[in-house]
């Protein structure tokens, strides 16, 4: 910095000072802060990143040539005729049954490993236009209309590896197959939330009659830098799953997360992925996706959905455990969610209501031990916490890693469970806290020990420490959490009890 400007900046510098100081005010009033916002905890989540996390809970619909071949991963020469639904596929039915599933969207498989597409491409003759069914199949179109109607968010699976393409493994595949496929899915419907791009890659197939195995490096291969713009170009909220690098597999297709899981990450999409990594460089989300029914991803004769119990573990082990959950339904080969299966998207719905719908810490009185001093347009205070608004937010000063909230009924409560949720946009911070309950006020009993390390967007602590048991609750005046150990000064928008 020239002389000059470094006078003209402490000039300026010291007058800012003067004047808080001349209006006796006790906010401090920095140049570039004015609202004493705490610096961010990098990475930091994009905005696209941050919507989609939003969506939590969402369905994942199997359909294709599979259901009618009993199969799960289709060789690709497939008899076209083999795909007769009696009519288009009913995606209001699925969509209807995800939203009283309690889920915020959806994502429909458009095309799977065997390269048949279920919407009138350009790319390939191997799709359900195809097939002499008598009427147009166009499902992403159909399940977008869908979804916009019903208000849930809506995405697509495209598989990456085509079994089916005489170009897979060579460039042509990328530049004139997949690259084209993904951009004629981004034009249905106008706000996309998430593109699935699988991570099996490669292998045998029928490959045009050529058969044989394709090996290809997938961290190359598919051009993602390019893929990625154009899919946000008309998408811009389209997160890119998988192979598209900007949110990670959880990695056990089991339905749970690790108790400690960080957003963050240093290592590449595959694999386990149950932690993320506390040091990681970059803002790499946790989806885990399960099978809400007890066979395939697809339709098979003679299978059942999962148990509600079941259900709701895996929502507990991941919802509530910073990751969103991806929960399979599979339509069958009327296109439709058979009946056993509605039922019980429905159970799981009312039951969420149930146990986590009414949000007792509405009407909790909280105090805290520290409360970050309030900036010009800003405040950090504890009222923040339970103010229904996920942009205002309870911080602590800049020094303080550690923290007490204190929640205070008038009359005691029955308590099942304790949900945090951090400020993510500045970034993860919470290592390490503990929760503890009492029954007069003044005698405390830590609860769910052992389990109470990372926060991140969302992070819902069963108080008896069991994900199966519901029990009975605890009755309850007080809650005390304590932050024991954070990255920077703690930030959390939202505490519920339930
Ligand atoms: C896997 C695929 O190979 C399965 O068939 C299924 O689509 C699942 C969700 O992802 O990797």
């Amino acid at each position: 910095m020239k002389k000059s400007h470094v006078l003209l900046f402490s000039l300026l510098l010291s007058g800012s000072t003067l004047t808080s100081m001349a209006q006796g005010t006790v906010t401090p009033q920095h140049l570039d802060n004015p609202d004493n916002e705490p610096a961010p905890v990098f990475p930091v989540p994009s905005d696209r990143q941050l919507a989609w996390q939003e969506t939590e809970f969402y369905a994942f619909f199997h359909y294709g040539m599979n259901t009618y071949t009993n199969s799960e991963w289709g060789y690709g020469n497939e008899e076209l005729s083999q795909f007769a639904p009696p009519k288009h596929p009913d995606c209001e039915q699925w969509v209807q049954a995800a939203k009283d599933a309690g889920m915020k969207g959806g994502i429909a498989v458009v095309k799977h490993h065997d390269g048949f597409c279920l919407w009138p491409t350009k790319t390939t003759d191997h799709n359900a236009n195809n097939c002499g069914l008598g009427f147009e199949v166009n499902v992403p179109k159909a399940y977008a209309e869908a979804s916009e109607k019903l208000g849930m968010k809506y995405g697509f699976y495209i598989s990456p590896w085509d079994r089916n393409s005489a170009h897979y493994g060579k460039d042509t595949y990328v530049k004139e197959v997949f690259l084209k496929q993904a951009t004629e899915l981004a034009q249905y419907g106008d706000d996309q939330f998430e593109m699935w791009f699988d991570g099996a890659n490669g292998g045998d197939g029928y490959y045009g009659g050529e058969g044989g195995v394709r090996n290809i490096d997938a961290s190359t291969y598919y051009d993602v830098p390019n893929l990625a713009d154009s899919i946000h170009k008309l998408q811009p909220n389209c997160v890119m799953w998988g192979v598209g690098d900007e949110a990670r597999w959880i990695g056990n297709e089991a339905g749970w997360a690790g108790t400690t899981n960080w957003s963050t990450e240093y290592r590449p999409s595959r694999g386990a992925g149950e932690n993320g990594s506390e040091d990681g460089w970059r803002w790499f989300p946790g989806e885990s996706d399960a099978k809400g029914t007890n066979m395939g991803w697809f339709w098979h004769q003679g299978e059942s959905p999962r148990s509600l119990n079941e259900l709701f573990k895996f929502y507990l082990e991941t919802v509530g455990r910073n990751a969103t959950l991806i929960l399979n339904f599979p339509p069958n080969r009327d296109g439709v969610l058979p009946e056993a299966t509605v039922t019980r998207m429905r159970e799981l719905g009312n039951l969420l209501k149930e146990r986590l719908g009414t949000d007792l810490a509405k009407n909790a009185k909280i105090t805290v031990s520290e409360t970050r001093a309030n900036g010009q347009n800003r405040n950090y205070e504890a009222a923040n916490l339970n103010d229904e608004n996920k942009d205002s937010y309870w911080a602590t000063n800049d020094n303080s890693k550690q923290a007490t909230i204190t929640l205070t009924w008038d009359a005691p409560i029955n308590a099942h469970y304790v949900s945090l949720m951090e400020y993510i946009k500045l970034g993860q911070r919470v290592k390490s806290f503990t929760i503890e309950t009492s029954a007069d006020g003044a005698t405390w009993t830590p609860r769910a020990t052992n389990q109470c390390t990372t926060i991140g967007y969302k992070r819902i602590v069963p108080l008896n420490g069991s994900t199966t048991d519901y029990g009975n609750g605890y009755d309850v005046k007080a809650i005390r959490i304590t932050i024991n150990d954070s990255k920077a000064c703690p930030l959390l928008h939202t505490i519920s009890v339930y």
